[in-house]
């Protein structure tokens, strides 16, 4: 496969296991899985099982993960379906997270934390490379360091997605280090 067929399909499984389904009538459950067929037959993308294999396994973010019989796929993280519930156990962040900004949101950032605006989740790197890269995506990243034991400790839970993402609900600003 091309890298252009690669990025084509991986982005259209983006969109359709994480933000729009219903582009081809497609039925997520409630921890976001669909059944593998079902995008197969599709008809806005065509492609095979052995493409698909090949996309997930080398994505470059590892973003989506078959069930053990392949049968189902759903993304690791991302989404922004309010009703999609990953089902992960919350677990002991490092003392510190990273989080790739840029500065047209930092006076807000700075009034009301890092929140999850479109998606379902704040999502937190555990390197400053990673976070970087993040927020390169929107123009020069600011990179904000988080107390994520310390918010641990005031009850805050933390995930980590199977492609090693942290999620968490909201950082309130009083846990982000601005310089
Ligand atoms: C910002 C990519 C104003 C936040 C990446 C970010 C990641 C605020 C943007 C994943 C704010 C949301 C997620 C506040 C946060 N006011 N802006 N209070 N709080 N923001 O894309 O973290 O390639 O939803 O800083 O690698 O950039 O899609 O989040 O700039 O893992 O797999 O609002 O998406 O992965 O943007 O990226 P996003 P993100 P994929």
């Amino acid at each position: 496969m091309t890298p252009n067929n690669t990025k084509r399909i991986s982005k259209f499984l983006s969109l359709i296991l994480r933000h729009s389904p219903e582009t081809i009538n497609l039925k997520l459950d409630k921890n976001g899985w669909a059944n593998v067929s079902d995008i197969l037959s599709n008809k806005k993308l065509r492609f095979s099982i052995e493409e698909l294999k090949e996309v997930v396994a080398n994505n470059d973010k590892q973003r989506f993960s078959f069930n053990e019989d392949n049968t189902k796929i759903r993304a690791n993280q991302g989404h922004s379906i309010r009703s999609v519930e990953l089902d992960l156990e919350p677990q002991s962040p490092p003392p510190f997270l990273y989080h790739g900004t840029v500065h047209k949101f930092m006076v807000d950032i700075k009034k009301n934390g890092l929140q999850k605006m479109n998606r379902n989740h704040v999502h937190l790197s555990k390197d400053r490379e990673t976070a970087t890269s993040v927020g390169n995506r929107r123009g020069k990243a600011i990179i904000l360091s988080i107390r994520a034991q310390d918010m641990e400790k005031e009850g805050f839970k933390f995930f980590l997605s199977e492609n090693k993402v942290w999620l968490t609900d909201l950082v309130p600003p009083k846990f982000i280090n601005f310089k």
